[in-house]
């Protein structure tokens, strides 16, 4: 399951220099078997496109979009702005202020356009899609199962360390 399917969850990106930290979203989707399709969209440069995608997000049906920017990040809170989908806000790590800004840019969105919002750089865009999985659990028994076997089978490598004694 993959890019290829027709797409559940969206994954959107500010710039192509946000893919490295946004790839351990993609590869948490693909493990879970969670279709999805993936653009880079700009609220600063393809304001246009942000506009149209937010409405195709809508005719697909996704079940939500994933959104990663830094620095100024609007993508996530306008694209919630043109969209009743779910958004699920990544704050990409900036080079001037590493990820406070964007956090806080996404974070603080005025009461009545909700974005939800994870934690700075790679571990944000992880939590996002296993965020966007839980959501698709609650009416898809498959990926439940890939879901509850995940958080087992990460359970069992923390119990399973040499270094840890049970204690
Ligand atoms: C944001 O500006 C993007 O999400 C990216 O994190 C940041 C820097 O973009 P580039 O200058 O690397 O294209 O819109």
């Amino acid at each position: 399951m993959s890019e290829h399917s027709a797409p559940r969850v969206g994954v959107v990106m500010g710039s192509r220099s946000d893919f490295e930290t946004m790839q351990g979203a993609l590869d948490l989707l693909a493990e879970l078997e969670i279709s999805y399709e993936v653009r880079v969209l700009s609220a600063h440069r393809t304001p246009g496109l942000l506009a149209s995608y937010a409405a195709r997000a809508e005719r697909l049906e996704l079940s939500c979009v994933i959104a990663g920017a830094g620095g100024a990040a609007h993508l996530p809170g306008m694209l919630a702005a043109f969209t009743r989908v779910p958004v699920l806000g990544v704050p990409v790590r900036s080079q001037a202020l590493s990820g406070q800004d964007s956090l806080l840019s996404i974070v603080q969105m005025p009461a009545g356009v909700p974005v939800a919002t994870f934690a700075i750089g790679p571990a944000g865009a992880k939590n996002a899609a296993l965020f966007a999985a839980a959501l698709l659990a609650t009416t898809d028994e498959g990926v439940r199962g890939r879901l509850d076997a995940f958080r087992q089978a990460q359970t069992q490598a923390v119990l399973g360390d040499p270094h840890f004694d049970g204690h």
